[in-house]
């Protein structure tokens, strides 16, 4: 298996590689990016590149494919699904070659060195000339049906959309109250770094769309799983509609959310806050 699946007439330089394993990452060092612009102006097209960051997902990768792509074909948009996987050792990468080989819309970049889900998503986004991006989980905790009313949600001109737990009509499905009150708290202590036009009710999603250019040249924290938070913080989004869902049950496989998460998650916010509020300056 290739270390990473090159997108078409792309290739990594030195500084890219080496780019991907700092802590950071940014999206806009893609060469493509102006070429993209002026490529969408003139064609007036737009492409989805949807990102389903894997570690140990082989039960669940083929049905979370099959679904999206059930979902997305009808909205004729044209987009690619970017599987980054974290060098599973249960065949999540064989599963998604095979595919692959019969769908070229489906791809699979291979991280040998890295692990965490922000990361995972980031390299996937460097890894397209899309003009929307996005996150979905690839345990079928997120339903794929939902990319329609997201898709429609960008279409119609908001910078972001995201699929909400905590919008009305949205849920938590059949979490423990132990679970549901940790998830609370990591809303609560990420309210006041939310810039208040944009503020959401779900910023911890890692379900959502968002346009490019709102993400471009941003240096982002690559481990966690959050990084729509930071996104919100620190990218140019100017609008957002968050769109309420259920969210499901893993269907197979185990959490990958451990405590290690939740440090990070800390690590996050920390930055976040000392950005935001410059405690740095009193000091
Ligand atoms: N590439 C990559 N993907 C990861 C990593 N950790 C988790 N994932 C994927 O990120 C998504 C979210 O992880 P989950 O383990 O489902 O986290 P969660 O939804 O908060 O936890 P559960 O509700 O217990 O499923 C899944 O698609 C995982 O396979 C990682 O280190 N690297
Ligand atoms: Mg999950």
């Amino acid at each position: 298996m290739m270390a990473i699946e090159q997108p078409p007439e792309r290739h990594w330089s030195g500084q890219q590689l080496m780019m991907m394993n700092s802590s950071c990452a940014e999206v806009g060092d893609l060469p493509s990016n102006s070429r993209l612009e002026t490529e969408t102006k003139e064609s007036a097209q737009e492409k989805l590149a949807l990102v389903i960051p894997t570690l140990r997902e082989a039960g669940n990768i083929r049905g979370v494919l099959e679904h999206t792509r059930s979902v997305l074909d009808p909205l004729g948009i044209r987009y690619e699904i970017l599987v980054v996987d974290d060098d599973s050792d249960d065949g999540t990468g064989e599963i998604v070659s095979a595919i692959a080989v019969e769908d070229p819309r489906v791809r699979l970049i291979v991280r040998k060195d890295a692990k965490g889900v922000a990361g995972a998503i980031l390299l996937g986004w460097q890894n397209t000339d899309a003009t929307i991006l996005g996150e979905m989980d690839a345990d079928l905790q997120h339903p794929p049906e939902l990319l329609s009313a997201l898709v429609s949600a960008i279409l119609e001109g908001r910078d972001a959309a995201v699929g909400s737990r905590y919008a009305d009509g949205g849920s938590l499905g059949d979490w423990n109250p132990a679970r549901k009150l940790l998830s609370a708290a990591a809303l609560w202590v990420a309210l006041p770094v939310q810039r208040k036009q944009i503020r959401v009710k779900d910023p911890t999603s890692g379900f959502f769309l968002v346009r490019r250019e709102c993400v471009d040249r941003i240096q982002f924290q690559r481990t966690g799983f959050k990084l729509l938070l930071e996104i919100l913080v620190r990218g140019r989004v100017g609008s957002i509609k968050e769109i309420p869902y259920a969210f499901s049950s893993r269907d197979q496989g185990v959490s990958k959310a451990t405590f290690r998460v939740a440090c990070e998650y800390a690590e996050l916010l920390a930055k976040l806050y000392w950005e935001r509020f410059g405690f740095h300056r009193s000091m």
